[in-house]
């Protein structure tokens, strides 16, 4: 047995956020550190998508090219992956030379085979830019809810999907021209003539409830022809004479990529025949992490192709997730309702954001990411369980038995007790790993942690040191083995700390299946004892929660808000505060102090003086001693924060309206 491990391939036409981690990127990269644990062959194969209207859009609004957004996007979503230790075998591109000359191969053998077909149809052409419109070009009013500003794919006011001929007046998103219908040929998959053969494929497939109802709707609807060209410039070109300046439908090409970023590997390691060991070999498991809305092209659209295609092995498993919900919220990008991946992995530590997604992780419903939870789960649950039982064993150790684990003598019932129950939970944990359900994995090292803090009391070493030293030695043993294997069941969730405990142990990682043979025998010394997670910043994450407290408001409630022109007279720094700084501002006819968390992007001297923006009526907050009579306005894009401030000297204490 083997397994190819996929994650679906993210556009490369902006970073990626908490939503998009926990909805494949970090179960997928969780089952194949487990995999490989298990001692089974297993490779995380992912990439960019390159291709698409959302990239041609991002490349007309930034003024540039969509090479150049690729480029560019490619580079930061590798980079935040690495930042939480998602890790992968290859991490591709769709504009790589194998990918266009397999896609193509995929379009020539499906047509030969019978499964394409050409149509005339029209399509909206807008005359001024002379090119034909992609549903996302056109906008116009939307037939249900009036909203003027609707996209031709679907309206952001209701939410309906559309088709740019049901909108009222339509018009050119790039010059407002009302576009004219044209004729145009396109190619079309079959799917309809395919639908049987895909109904007996799915019906033997174990998916998830929440994958099994998407993908029987759609089915039940009756699958449609789909075409698969479009006409514009940005792509893999379709590879016939007659096709010229039309390019493979995005969702055609992208899935490719997971085969041609297999093969990319192979040729990297020096291996170029491998790949096929993943793609060919029946004994291969597939298995694609996905979200939500990728669910149909993957279940459906995707096996079709890989049918019709013939080489190659079909799916195992589609364990694709529900979405993540941010603050009660939908997460959207085009508002900054998110959190992004490198920017929390300037804050915190990485292993915080993966505890707590696994344990809220979308497997069979929405769930959502709070951050008061997020503080209150990640101390409880890691630092304080975790990290408090690797810890008190570990001081223990260092301040009383002179830095070396020490030599058990004879083991009690409870003992015992606890080296069976690595055993079956190792056991019982791998049983849900296997089964995708990384929650209720996670949930069981969380219990083995906290029995280790219950055993640790209940044998009370503190006290056994003295009057029975045999046995706080026994019960230090027994506790650093069961740290150590702790460590090595956690590492596929926090990978970080778990590598400290190691460090500070002595031992190396072992495989899952070793866990419950210590290798501690006694007499080993540890190395640098300290906590293996530090406390959660509280005054980074009052500032992270501010960003996320709003709702939509009436005039009425803005008019609230007491929003003033300052002047700052003063900056100083917050003593045991390196995120802070104090300000005195003048607001004409009054002068405040105001908290502000802006030392990480502002000088003191850059602050000097500077007009600012104040909400004058917030309720006062003490942050770290100081009392706060404000906030200033500030734009934050997850990246730069920017002061807001007029434009224009005005006196301090002006009304901002
Ligand atoms: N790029 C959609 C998305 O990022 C798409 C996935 C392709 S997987 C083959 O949600
Ligand atoms: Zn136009």
């Amino acid at each position: 047995m083997r397994y190819l491990v996929t994650s679906a391939l993210p556009y490369a036409n902006g970073p990626v956020h908490v939503g998009h981690l926990a909805g494949a990127y970090l179960p997928a990269d969780i089952f194949t550190r487990f995999l490989k644990k298990k001692g089974i062959d297993a490779i995380h194969i992912c990439g960019t998508d390159e291709h698409g209207v959302p990239i041609t859009i991002t490349a007309e609004k930034e003024k540039t090219t969509p090479e150049k957004i690729a480029e560019k996007y490619h580079r930061i979503i590798k980079e935040e992956f690495s930042a939480v230790y998602v890790e992968f075998e290859n991490f591709s591109r769709t504009t790589i030379d194998i990918h266009t000359k397999l896609a193509q191969s995929f379009f020539l053998r499906l047509l030969e085979k019978g499964y394409i077909e050409r149509r005339d149809t029209e399509q909206f052409y807008c005359p001024k830019c002379q090119r034909f419109l992609p549903d996302r070009y056109v906008e116009g009013t939307c037939p249900y809810c009036g909203y003027e500003q609707a996209r031709g794919d679907q309206c952001e006011r209701c939410g309906r999907w559309l088709e740019p001929v049901l909108l009222k007046n339509p018009r050119c998103k790039i010059c407002g021209t009302p576009p004219v219908m044209k004729k145009t040929t396109h190619w079309y998959m079959k799917l309809n003539e395919m639908q049987p053969w895909i109904e007996e494929w799915v019906k033997t497939k174990d998916w998830k409830p929440n994958v099994s109802s998407a993908v029987y709707k759609w089915l039940n609807e009756g699958l449609k022809p789909r075409a698969i060209t479009r006409d514009l410039s940005w792509g893999v070109p379709v590879p016939l004479d007659e096709a010229k300046g039309k390019v493979l439908y995005v969702w055609f090409d992208a899935p490719i990529g997971y085969i041609s970023s297999t093969i990319e590997w192979a040729e990297r390691i020096g291996e170029p025949e491998k790949w096929k060991d993943y793609w060919m070999d029946r004994e291969t498991r597939l298995v694609h992490f996905i979200g939500k809305d990728n669910i149909v092209f993957h279940t459906i659209i995707w096996p079709a192709m890989l049918k019709g295609y013939g080489e190659f092995v079909l799916p195992h498993a589609i364990p694709a997730n529900e979405f993540l919900n941010l603050e009660g919220d939908k997460i959207s990008t085009s508002r900054n309702w998110a959190i992004w991946l490198d920017d929390f992995a300037g804050k915190f530590d990485p292993d915080f954001l993966r505890f707590y997604i696994t344990m809220i992780m979308p497997e069979t419903k929405d769930s959502n990411f709070s951050w008061d939870e997020f503080q209150e789960r990640v101390t409880s649950e890691l630092i304080d369980n975790f990290g408090n039982f690797v810890n008190r064993t570990l001081s223990f150790i260092n301040k009383y038995m002179g830095g070396r684990i020490p030599h058990p003598g004879n083991l009690t019932a409870d003992d015992n007790q606890i080296l069976r129950r690595i055993e079956k939970d190792a056991e019982k944990m791998a049983e849900y790993l296997f089964e995708y359900r990384f929650r209720d994995g996670l949930k069981v090292f969380r219990e083995l942690s906290r029995e280790g803090n219950r055993y640790f009391d209940r044998n009370q070493p503190w006290r056994t040191r003295k009057e029975d030293p045999e046995r706080a030695k026994t019960t230090l043993y027994i506790s650093a083995v069961l740290a150590d294997a702790l460590a090595d069941l956690g590492e596929i969730f926090i990978p970080g700390g778990t590598r400290r405990v190691k460090q500070m142990l002595g031992t190396e990682f072992r495989p899952w299946d070793e866990v419950l043979a210590p290798v501690l025998k006694g007499g080993e010394e540890l190395k640098d004892v300290k906590p293996p997670y530090k406390k959660i910043d509280e005054e980074v994450i009052v500032l992270e929660k501010r960003r996320f407290q709003m709702e939509y408001v009436t005039i009425d409630d803005f008019k609230k808000l007491g929003l003033k022109v300052g002047k700052v007279e003063k900056v100083e720094t917050v003593e045991g505060a390196n995120k802070l700084y104090k300000l005195t501002v003048n607001l004409g006819d009054e002068t405040r102090t105001l908290v502000a968390g802006l030392r990480p992007y502002y000088t003191e001297e850059e602050l000097q003086d500077k007009l600012i923006v104040v909400i004058t009526n917030l309720e006062p907050a003490t942050i770290r001693g100081v009392k706060s009579e404000g906030m200033l306005l500030a734009a934050d894009d997850g990246r730069v924060v920017s002061i807001v401030s007029p434009d224009k000297e005005v006196a301090p204490g002006s009304e901002v309206r």
